[in-house]
């Protein structure tokens, strides 16, 4: 099994895909193939003086750290000229990119976090690059417009994520469950080490900043309580587990089960998490792996995205775990 790579698993996919020109199929390998580079970056970051934080502070308020610039720029660069593309969305970029009219243009539109989680870079911790893949709607003009791209997650046509851990792996779904690929750096190729990945119906891990207590309102108080006092099928407490880096506590989530939660707070009305390059395509992979992904009152992937940047509360993980967030949203509402 691990002998299959990502290239041969694409390769299949796009050839039981009758009406597929291998543009999808490219632009997955180019950004692929950028993961490759952030991930040979950070594994020497260390020794290049590249890690800490530029001095800037990016649009969402949060200071920009070397290697996310680093990250934004081989993605940009890359994905700039792969041809399938017409524009592409960066957590690190205020405003849409269009692709420029100097390189052919595709029917994609890529939107990405870089570097998630990346305050964590400077302990040598897991950081990850989060993807999502929307087709731009049919019978549009020349250029792209900004609402073309908001598009509500169910309208993905691929999302995933490179997760740059002890191992560098790709999580990745068409549409057609979740698998998971592990980069061998000795031959430079993602090899798929777990197909069809599923979570768990119910989990024993519960995944939240607790240190924002004082300022959640009453369901995110009774949410997180109610997992302080949750059991697991022999009878323990759940376990608490927080990285802080979304994209690692995510796939914890994805192979143990439990849930990952952010709510929204008094400091954060919106929440923290951005809908569109963290939230939609993580809810993708967890519905496709049979989980679930709510804002407490709805669906994640239902979401329809009113600006780029648009943040959003997210409570994502097993089924019954997230059930049970949203059986206490609804007592509330
Ligand atoms: P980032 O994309 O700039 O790294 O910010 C998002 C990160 C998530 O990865 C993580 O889950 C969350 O912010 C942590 O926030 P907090 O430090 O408030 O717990
Ligand atoms: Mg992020």
């Amino acid at each position: 099994m691990a002998d299959i790579t990502v290239t041969e698993h694409l390769l299949l996919h796009q050839k039981r895909t009758p009406q597929a020109t291998g543009q999808f199929t490219g632009l997955l390998y180019d950004l692929i193939l950028s993961g490759k580079s952030i991930s040979r970056r950070i594994n020497k970051a260390g020794l290049l003086d590249i890690l800490g934080g530029t001095g800037e502070v990016n649009v969402q308020g949060e200071n920009v750290q070397k290697m996310d610039t680093i990250a934004n720029r081989i993605l940009l660069y890359r994905m700039e000229r792969c041809g399938a593309l017409c524009a592409m969305s960066s957590e690190e970029e205020a405003e849409l990119i269009r692709v420029s009219p100097e390189f052919p243009r595709g029917d994609y539109i890529l939107i990405f976090d870089p570097l998630d989680g990346s305050s964590n870079i400077d302990v040598n911790i897991n950081v990850g690059t989060i993807f999502s893949i929307l087709r731009r709607p049919e019978g549009h003009s020349d250029e792209v417009t900004l609402d073309e791209v908001l598009q509500p997650g169910l309208k993905q046509v691929a999302a995933g994520y490179m997760l740059y851990g002890p191992s560098t792996m790709l999580v990745l779904s068409t549409g057609q469950g979740v698998h998971g690929f592990t980069l061998d750096p000795g031959v430079g190729e993602f090899l798929l080490s777990h197909p069809n990945m599923c979570i768990p119906e119910q989990g024993q891990i519960y995944s939240v900043n607790e240190g924002n207590w004082k300022n959640w309102d009453a369901p995110a108080r009774e949410a997180v309580n109610w997992f302080h006092g949750c059991e697991t099928s022999d009878g323990k407490p759940y376990s608490s587990r927080y990285v802080g880096a979304l994209v690692a506590d995510f796939h914890r989530t994805l192979i143990n089960g439990g849930i990952y939660m952010y709510p929204s707070d008094a400091h954060k009305p919106q929440g923290k998490l951005r809908l569109m390059c963290e939230a939609a395509p993580l809810a993708f992979l967890a519905e496709q792996a049979g989980g679930k992904a709510s804002d407490g009152r709805g669906r994640i992937l239902e979401r329809v995205p009113d600006r780029l940047h648009a943040r959003t509360p997210l409570f994502i993980g097993s089924v019954k775990d997230v059930e049970a967030v949203e059986n206490i949203y609804a007592r509330h509402a």
